[in-house]
């Protein structure tokens, strides 16, 4: 395995030029794997009561979830686990197989002895992560992530979530087309490398990591100032709390997340996905928008 290339939970196998899936596959309903990984928890038992709320609690319907998405980057989900999330969600997404996930998709995340001598499995240990994007070596990394708590911590292991947007949202289009080759993502083996920000036809994509498997290089006195403002926006993160129901759904190409360093058996588990083809504003898998002009499916 291209281990130099692995971080976190999130690896990285080739900095690959991969396009949207070709096959998008609608996420199954919750298959034997989905339902035996949350079936021993409680929060499995009784009646789907999964409920959706934006940051600052305001409760949602399922019919908001992707305008809000589009709005604010992220919402936060309690009372459920993955098969509910299935259940409830699914059929706004296609799910992106990563090569950690199980046969449902869903990758669990939980310490393994052996991360801890490797540097790209930090996921997978109970340190801090900085926020970053999952699979941020691709050029079109994974649209949307969720990630559910599964087991409380004992101590540690807040979500960290950081929204790109506003300092992207303070450039010209034209200044970060510029940005595009002045700003890298580039790999500590010097051979992968991807623009950390790119945009097309209106919407951006954001790929940021910082840590000892890859990190940003500034080219210019103007990509060092957009580094310093995405790091000033990092060094203050909105901290969640985490207890076993709750987690996020976000769009991986503006919301970095990260963690907590934490103690105690933590478990978690990851979707990477896409919205499905029929989903409204599907465009969404292309970036989020850098202005407020009207796109397809405004009104849903
Ligand atoms: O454990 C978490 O809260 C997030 C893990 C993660 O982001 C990763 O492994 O890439
Ligand atoms: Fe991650």
């Amino acid at each position: 395995m291209a281990s130099e290339f692995l971080h976190g939970a999130d690896e990285v196998s080739t900095p690959t030029h991969a396009e949207l899936p070709q096959d998008p596959t609608l996420i199954a309903r919750a298959d034997d794997q989905t339902t035996k990984s949350s079936a021993s928890s409680p929060m499995s038992e009784g009646p789907p009561q999964m409920e959706i709320t934006d940051l600052q609690g305001t409760p949602l319907g399922k019919s908001e979830v992707v305008s809000r998405l589009d709005a604010d980057g992220v919402i936060l989900l309690s009372e459920t686990g993955p098969a509910d999330f299935v259940r409830e969600l699914g059929h706004l997404f296609s799910s992106f197989r990563h090569p950690h996930a199980g046969p449902d998709g869903w990758t669990v995340i939980r310490t393994r002895d052996h991360a801890i001598q490797d540097p790209a499995l930090r996921g997978f240990t109970s340190s801090a992560l900085e926020p970053h994007t999952d699979r941020s070596f691709l050029s079109h990394p994974p649209a949307f992530l969720c990630f559910l708590l599964e087991s409380d911590s004992r101590t540690g292991g807040d979500a960290l979530l950081v929204d790109s947007a506003p300092v992207y949202r303070d450039y010209s289009d034209e200044m970060l087309a510029e940005l595009q080759t002045q700003l890298w993502l580039r790999d500590r083996s010097g051979v992968g490398r991807q623009p950390l920000v790119s945009v097309a036809e209106g919407l951006c994509i954001n790929r940021f990591r910082n840590d000892r498997v890859g990190s940003p290089r500034p080219l210019s006195p103007a990509g060092r100032t957009l580094l310093s403002e995405l790091v000033r926006a990092i060094n203050a993160p909105h901290r969640i709390p985490l207890r076993r129901g709750e987690g996020y759904l976000l769009h991986n190409h503006r919301v970095l997340h990260g963690r907590s360093a934490y103690s105690g058996n933590r478990q978690g588990v990851r979707l990477l996905a896409f919205l499905a083809p029929q989903a409204p504003r599907s465009w969404l898998n292309r970036g989020f928008r850098l202005r407020d002009e009207s796109r397809p499916g405004d009104d849903s």
